[in-house]
């Protein structure tokens, strides 16, 4: 007795640790090191984010498959007794993972998913704070119909108790969806009253929905990082309501070469805020993601973005987008680069603000980046545009689109130290400007930025007298 009280000590005191460890590290290299859990084989990262040239998939190529450890009280093997999940017989897998789910108690532990491809023909819902964990991308767990919980598709659901949910890990296996069949689920769905989800070194294949939609209430504290996306048809990450704060989106890899087959003109976006319940998102950073949709055609393409923060859905919804920072992105063959709808609508407590650093912008078709404040004075949003590099063409309609284009009324912006130039070996059908900064914004500091390739001119500054422009 003695013994389980320590172990399960031990066990608290560990995971404490790593949690607290995982929300520490701020601006961390791109150097990814994917801890290990006990009682599995080897694991490769998923998202390997020093290719910047090729999104080759050679870190998938399987790992060692390690014989189920049925003895080990300390992490849950559901392939074992009484839950005998049977990997690779195309039999549902569903029920044997949710019944091991269901038996932790409520301070949860941990479920081992050995190597092989699990089939689940109804969605696994968490309230508990459990980390599920695979053998890396050989870990397969893949749906063959729709799946959903309460009318609302989804594959993993998190959240949506009267309790609040805590400490989710999601880790180390590959969410599969089907080839060639027009399905529409999302691989994981974040609700309401959720404190702390990680979901860590995922990889995500031909995705009939979003990979990750995060919508809901009392949301905090999420972390995606070192994720791998392969075909999306919709988001890599949705944030799709207010009530939510938080976010860290760091280090993945996304690529799609599609919209939605039956959604018509969708707009495939890397990473997406697109409301649709009032409130406020708040302290979000999206920090050395790649997005691409590479292979997209010219009129696809023109609706994608890498990363958007959009209008609500309806114009009914007030919603604030507040310090969001996105930084040391490298976003390829987008429409948008990066695009800011508007920071703020309707009556809402606080100014937005957000920050666009050091991000890298190769091929967008239309803007590069696209930042609107809120038109009223009721609250001074503010922006910062700095660093970024933009190579951008716009083939289609070249006097419509900007590198870097700004409007709405905010005080305190600053567009400096972009590199906003054409892209290699290309002499016509560029952009509009540069910089084009419509009247509204005060005072913008615009300085040290490089320029070439523009049809009307580097540099547009219709901004409010006292504006200072320079190269
Ligand atoms: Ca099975």
């Amino acid at each position: 007795m003695k013994k389980q009280v320590w172990g399960l000590l031990v066990l608290c005191l560990i995971t404490i640790a790593l949690a607290s460890q995982a929300w520490s590290v701020i601006g961390e290299s791109w150097e990814q090191t994917v801890p290990r859990a006990k009682n599995s084989g080897q694991r490769t990262p998923i998202a390997n984010t020093h290719e910047v040239k090729s999104f080759n998939a050679h870190a998938f190529a399987g790992s060692d498959k390690s014989e189920p450890r049925c003895a080990d009280t300390k992490v849950v093997n559901v392939t074992c007794p009484p839950y005998n999940a049977v990997p690779d017989d195309n039999r549902d897998d569903s029920r044997a993972i949710q019944a091991a789910m269901d038996a932790l108690t409520l301070s949860g532990g941990t479920l081992f998913i050995p190597a092989g491809t699990y089939l689940f023909n109804n969605p696994l819902v968490i309230h508990k704070p459990v980390h599920l964990v695979g053998e890396g991308a050989s870990t397969i767990l893949t749906h063959s119909r729709d799946l959903g919980t309460d009318g609302a598709a989804n594959f993993i659901r998190i959240g949506g108790a009267a309790a609040v949910t805590q400490n989710v890990t999601l880790s180390d296996f590959t969410l599969q969806g089907p080839t060639g069949i027009d399905l529409r689920t999302v691989m994981i769905r974040i609700v309401s009253n959720v404190r702390g989800v990680i979901v860590r070194n995922l990889l995500f294949k031909n995705v009939s929905s979003s990979c990750v939609l995060v919508t809901g209430k009392s949301i905090e504290k999420i972390e995606i990082s070192d994720n791998r996306a392969e075909e999306f048809y919709e988001q890599f990450v949705e944030l799709g309501s207010g009530g939510i704060s938080d976010v860290r989106i760091h280090h993945n890899v996304a690529k799609s070469t599609r919209g939605h087959p039956k959604l018509g003109s969708t707009e495939p976006f890397g990473i997406a805020f697109e409301p649709a319940r009032s409130g406020e998102i708040t302290d979000v950073s999206i920090v050395g993601n790649q997005v691409s949709f590479d292979g997209m055609s010219m009129t696809e393409l023109i609706n994608t973005g890498g990363v958007s923060l959009s209008r609500g859905r309806s114009r009914a919804v007030p919603y604030l987008y507040r310090r969001i920072s996105v930084q040391d992105n490298i976003i390829r063959k987008v429409g948008v680069g990066i695009r800011v709808q508007t920071l703020r609508e309707g009556i809402v407590s606080h100014p937005g603000s957000v920050v666009i650093s050091r991000n890298r912008i190769e091929g967008a078709t239309n803007y590069g980046i696209q930042v609107k404040l809120a038109e009223d004075d009721v609250h001074r949003d503010t922006a910062s545009i700095t660093e970024n590099s933009v190579r951008g063409y716009s083939a289609q309609a070249h006097n419509r689109y900007d590198g870097i284009h700004l409007a709405g009324r905010g005080i305190g912006v600053e567009i400096t130290g972009n590199e906003i130039l054409p892209v290699a070996d290309r002499k016509d059908g560029y952009g509009r400007y540069g910089i084009n900064i419509e009247p509204g914004i005060q005072n913008p500091v615009i300085r040290d930025n490089k320029i070439a390739g523009y049809l009307s001119g580097p540099i547009l500054n219709k901004a409010a007298s006292g504006g200072r422009a320079g190269q």
